[in-house]
């Protein structure tokens, strides 16, 4: 499917349009700023559909010349990127479904295969590890410092720093791109060292609050100071990863409460069922860190539905 869709981005002529998952991370944000540096050089007109100040997290380049927050055009091809179906879009769906032509490029589990040519592989780190391998396809000579800072940037986010995910290729890759000159050491520190004071204050009061009943959980309710103000990023890529390093830990869930709705990230660190138990509430994901939004259950309903899933699968552990 990669030579397919190769064979049709290098031939269209219809402006393209590229749109990551509702609340996005830097693979979802970068794979797709950097799929459009990729075609301005192929000389296509590229937007990336990005809703609000999510790019506040991707801040060492200007990218203003490809973010745009609507479709303006009648015909166009729709690329999807990061996304396992198309109502991971969020307010981007109808754009998906009014396209002339659409392509998904993505490595989480169960692609529900929505689009005219999917590009699907869950053994890639990230996203933007999939960029990599269609950029070398095309001509590697494309592959410049605006590219690969991004690029990394996503690999760094979706393997936590290297530590899960990764293949032997993934460091390949990661070799190639600084070769490209990147300012790794910045990259990492923004994508995922760095944190604010109001996430250490937020941290340290999860770290009190974290419940065991077969497995660790904890809940975040948004009408609290302490996270009122920060984004969902903030609270599911570096506050949840820091929780779920502390020993012994597997099955670990983290509740957002925002009025009627109830998000969740599920992690995994030991039995890998993440994407399993946030299948049970319509979610999805990966193996090792999943998630779901839910409206019509309460915290405790959720609770006892992960209870008896990980009781008839055997799996959770000791305290
Ligand atoms: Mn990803």
């Amino acid at each position: 499917m990669k030579k397919e869709i190769i064979e049709f981005i290098t031939n269209t002529d219809m402006p393209i349009y590229i749109c990551g998952h509702i609340k996005p991370d830097q693979d979802s944000i970068c794979s797709s700023l950097a799929l459009a540096k990729l075609l301005e050089k192929l000389e296509k007109k590229a937007h990336v559909l990005i809703e609000n100040n999510d790019t506040d997290i991707i801040n060492w380049h200007d990218n203003k010349s490809f973010i745009t927050s609507m479709v303006v055009d009648r015909e166009y091809l729709f690329i999807a990127l990061d996304v396992n179906e198309k109502k991971r879009l969020g307010r981007y769906e109808k754009d998906f479904d009014n396209a002339s032509f659409t392509i998904n490029i993505d490595h989480h589990q169960d692609n529900k295969n929505e689009s005219n040519f999917t590009y699907s592989d869950t053994k890639m780190s990230s996203t933007c590890e999939m960029i990599y391998e269609l950029i070398e396809e095309i001509n590697i000579e494309y592959l410049d410092e605006y590219i690969a800072s991004h690029l990394y940037s996503g690999i760094l986010n979706d393997t936590n720093c290297f530590s899960r995910r990764i293949s032997p290729r993934t460091f390949i890759i990661a070799q190639e791109l600084i070769n490209k000159g990147i300012n790794y050491n910045h990259i990492i520190q923004k994508t995922l060292k760095e944190r604010t004071l109001y996430e250490f204050k937020a941290l340290a009061k999860l770290v009190n609050e974290i419940e065991y009943d077969d497995f660790h959980y904890v809940v975040v309710d948004k009408k609290d100071p302490v996270f009122s103000d920060l984004t969902h990023n903030q609270i599911v890529k570096k506050i949840a990863e820091d929780l779920r390093t502390i020993e012994g830990l597997d099955v670990f869930v983290l509740f957002i409460k925002n009025e009627d709705t109830i998000t969740a990230k599920c992690m995994s660190n030991i039995s890998e069922n993440a994407d399993k138990i946030a299948t049970l509430f319509g979610g999805g994901g990966h193996k090792k860190e999943a998630g779901f939004t839910i409206t019509n259950k309460t915290i405790e309903d959720i609770l006892k539905e992960i209870k008896l899933y990980l009781s008839k699968n055997k799996v959770g552990q000791k305290r």
